[in-house]
């Protein structure tokens, strides 16, 4: 897919700051640090139109992204980053509830994974809750370049058992650095924005 146009819409901390101009959102989830907001740069090719850093934490609040005039990317904030306060911890949970039970825009979420680990509990857990409310999950499982060429098929064979990934879901070698996988996330992301 050719990217003619990306801009931030919106910085949201709550449900009346949501865009309401009712295109298609695929939302991304994954654990803080993953890669969530690299992949959306990646994917429309800005260095840094998505904040990332190698500070776990960066992405705070929902962040809408429209591209070409036609849907949104919304990048959210990642979970399982040990030095968030309790109180922190309840707002997270409040807004991306809020966002995933209720959001009608909402068609996908892309789970994003690192294949170079197993997923943690936090990964487990939200492709449960994702199921759980039949939101269709893409799996991208990130950091491709650091699995060296000989573990990549075992990697994604144990992400996939480990996940229990549904035969509807798909999951996708992928990299923020090479651009590994860009075409094929596009062509799994294709049915839901248009
Ligand atoms: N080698 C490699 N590094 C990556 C890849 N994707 C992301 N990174 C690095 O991982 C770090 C975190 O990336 P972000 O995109 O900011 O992660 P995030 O999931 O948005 O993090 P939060 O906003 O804190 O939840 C950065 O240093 C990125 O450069 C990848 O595919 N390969
Ligand atoms: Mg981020």
């Amino acid at each position: 897919m050719k990217v003619n146009q990306a801009e931030i819409v919106i910085s949201a901390v709550k449900e009346e700051q949501y865009p309401n101009d009712l295109l298609p959102e695929i939302a991304l989830a994954g654990r803080s640090n993953v890669g969530k907001s690299s992949f959306i740069n990646k994917m429309i090719q800005r260095k840094n139109l998505a904040r990332t850093s190698s500070r776990p934490g960066k992405t705070q609040t929902l962040n809408f992204y429209k591209i070409n005039e036609s849907f949104y990317f919304v990048d959210v904030p990642g979970y399982g980053y040990a030095k968030v306060s309790k109180k922190e911890r309840k707002a997270w949970g409040k807004m991306m509830e809020n966002y995933f039970t209720k959001r009608e825009n909402l068609q996908a979420a892309i789970l994003v994974v690192d294949l170079r680990h197993k997923p943690t509990e936090d990964d487990l857990l939200m492709y449960d809750f994702l199921k759980y409310y039949e939101i269709p999950v893409i799996v991208i499982a990130t950091k491709l370049d650091k699995v060296p060429k000989s573990k990549q098929v075992k990697h994604i064979k144990q992400m996939t058992e480990e996940l229990e990934l549904e035969p509807e879901d798909v999951i996708i070698p992928f990299s923020a650095e090479t651009g590994e996988g860009k075409n094929e996330a596009w062509a799994a992301i294709k049915p839901f924005i248009s």
